[in-house]
């Protein structure tokens, strides 16, 4: 099977977790950030990730592949169950979240930015959304600031002795939550409170998905 992604993505990491936690071979493509009509030919959007289940058959939306190969490879493994309090709390993050990572996403070595044209598209479509990047990096320490804070929160609700969030089995609150946290390790000197530390090194182990504090920007 081939999953269509791009790097940064956190709606690809949640698809690309469940291979890993599953162990299910899978062949991932990175599209360039600019292009409109691989995704358009298939699934009649421009929009990531797609998963090729037969050749010629494409499914979009990242939580319905999860689930369609957590069943199709059994035992299942996720518990299909959101907590409300966590989605809440990962919506007020989002204002700070992509003013930190979408201008330093551009600035990476992630595949689907490695042509100038690629993050030149990015960055016009982004901006629509969070204003320019420029005043983005600029307003960094007020962003970290506020995810501080939300990482604190989070990290109050985690319970040392359990893998997951719910405890010991994965759920949907494991895919929303470590791509979220994926995402962050982009941003250089964000440190996250040590069970949330724990917990990301954990899933990106078991889901085999690199974390990028190797290539993290100032
Ligand atoms: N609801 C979708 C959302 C996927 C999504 O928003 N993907 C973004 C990338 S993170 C996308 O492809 N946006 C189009 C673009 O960036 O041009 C899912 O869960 O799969």
């Amino acid at each position: 099977m081939k999953l269509f992604i791009y790097d940064h993505c956190p709606y690809c990491v949640k698809a690309r977790m469940i291979f890993g936690l599953k162990k299910v071979p899978f062949e991932f493509i990175t599209l360039l950030n600019d292009d409109e009509d691989t995704p358009i030919k298939m699934i009649g959007k421009k929009m990531v990730p797609i998963l090729e289940t037969e050749p010629g058959q494409f499914m979009p939306e990242s939580m319905d592949i999860v689930q369609f190969i957590d069943k199709k490879f059994p035992p299942l493994v996720v518990v299909e169950k959101e907590d409300p309090f966590l989605l809440e709390i990962l919506n007020q993050a989002r204002s700070a979240y992509y003013g930190l990572t979408m201008p330093r996403w551009i600035n990476s070595r992630m595949e689907e930015f490695k042509t100038p044209s690629a993050r030149q598209y990015f960055q016009k479509k982004k901006e629509n959304m969070i204003g320019p990047f420029s005043a983005a990096l600029e307003n960094t320490e007020n962003f970290k600031m506020e995810i501080t804070k939300i990482l604190q929160v989070i990290e109050k609700k985690m319970k040392e002795e359990h893998p997951w969030y719910l405890g010991d089995k994965a759920s949907f609150n494991d895919f929303h939550l470590f791509a979220f946290l994926r995402s962050l390790t982009i941003v250089k000197d964000l440190p996250f409170p040590p069970k949330l530390e724990r917990y990301t090194n954990d899933c990106a182990d078991k889901s085999q998905i690199p974390l990028s504090y190797e290539q993290a920007i100032e």
